[in-house]
């Protein structure tokens, strides 16, 4: 069966458990999160041999978080710890709208994180080069170039070191949180990674704010070389395998939690394609697997 390869920043959500500004919450849910780490996980699930390339802590949130991988049997053997740095962190706050509804805001705690080492070298050492030897596929984010100089340039060494057959996949997840300042070189830097890619995912939104558009067809006019290209938002997805096109709208879900969805999507389509679906099966599948994310309660919050 062939081996996925996740590469990106494992995290630990502390979410709220009341609604109201973080000085006010006394307590908090802990969970997994992490775009390509729950992506790893929804692959693992859905049958697929998958690996994380990360880095943690030395830390309880760093055992959590690998113990949460060999859980759902994800390869955590390319998960390097380190004695200095701590495992990346992130805190949800939980505010109030007018009309009743829930906006979560997102707090990092990631700056100087043992993810934030990654780097060409570290990629170089054996158990991530024999596995990245073996890997069809691998799945890659707009948010490590994010992270640090070194991550970026990881991210780089991956996307240049061509292997035939070799499948690399990117999803957009346009973070601006942690681009402030240098947004326009935030935009570069990730086009250039959409445009190398074999398979993009982005959702409407974030097309919008990289690319200035979210309509599929123009996206594929712009993005021609990667050969699948995935357009999602909460109603369904546009996706293209060349210029062949297919459609289909997401299931209906009473919505726990919609973090994790977009995440869940990829893996369901990267499941598809690894597994030979054909291009409608594939966005098929990556809606089951998101609905399932979106029902899960695994990130519930009282
Ligand atoms: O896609 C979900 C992610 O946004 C969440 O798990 C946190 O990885 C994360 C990030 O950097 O925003």
């Amino acid at each position: 069966t062939p081996l996925a390869i996740c590469f990106g920043e494992g995290m630990v959500a502390l979410v709220a458990a009341t609604a109201g500004p973080l000085e006010d919450c006394r307590t908090f849910h802990r969970s997994l999160a992490g775009a390509e780490w729950n992506t790893a996980i929804a692959l693992s699930s859905a049958g697929i041999r998958t690996a994380v390339l990360s880095r943690v802590g030395d830390d309880g949130f760093g055992r959590f978080l690998t113990a949460e991988l060999r859980a759902h049997g994800v390869d955590d053997t390319a998960v390097e710890i380190d004695d200095q740095a701590p495992t990346g962190l992130y805190v949800k706050e939980l505010v109030a709208r007018a009309d009743g509804a829930v906006d979560g805001t997102m707090h990092y705690y990631r700056a100087g994180s043992a993810a934030a080492a990654m780097s060409p070298e570290k990629l170089a050492a054996p158990v991530a080069s024999t596995l990245l030897a073996r890997a069809a596929l691998v799945h890659t984010s707009g948010i490590t170039p994010a992270i640090s100089a070194s991550a970026l340039a990881a991210q780089e060494a991956l996307y240049s070191d061509h292997r035939p057959g070799r499948l690399v996949s990117f999803d957009l997840n346009w973070r601006p949180a942690l681009w402030r300042g240098r947004e326009a070189e935030g935009r570069e830097i990730v086009s250039g990674f959409a445009r190398r890619a074999d398979i993009v995912f982005c959702t409407r939104p974030d097309a919008e704010a990289v690319f200035g558009t979210s309509d599929p067809q123009e996206l594929r006019a712009q993005f021609p070389q990667p050969r699948y290209l995935a357009v999602t938002d909460a109603s369904g997805a546009v996706a293209f395998d060349g210029e062949e096109r297919a459609e289909s709208d997401a299931l209906d879900a009473p919505v726990v939690e919609t973090i994790g969805a977009g995440d869940a999507f990829a893996a369901g389509f990267l499941a598809g394609v690894l597994t030979g679906l054909s291009l409608t099966g594939s966005v098929a599948r990556g809606h089951r697997i998101a609905t399932r994310a979106l029902l899960s309660t695994r990130d519930h919050v009282d």
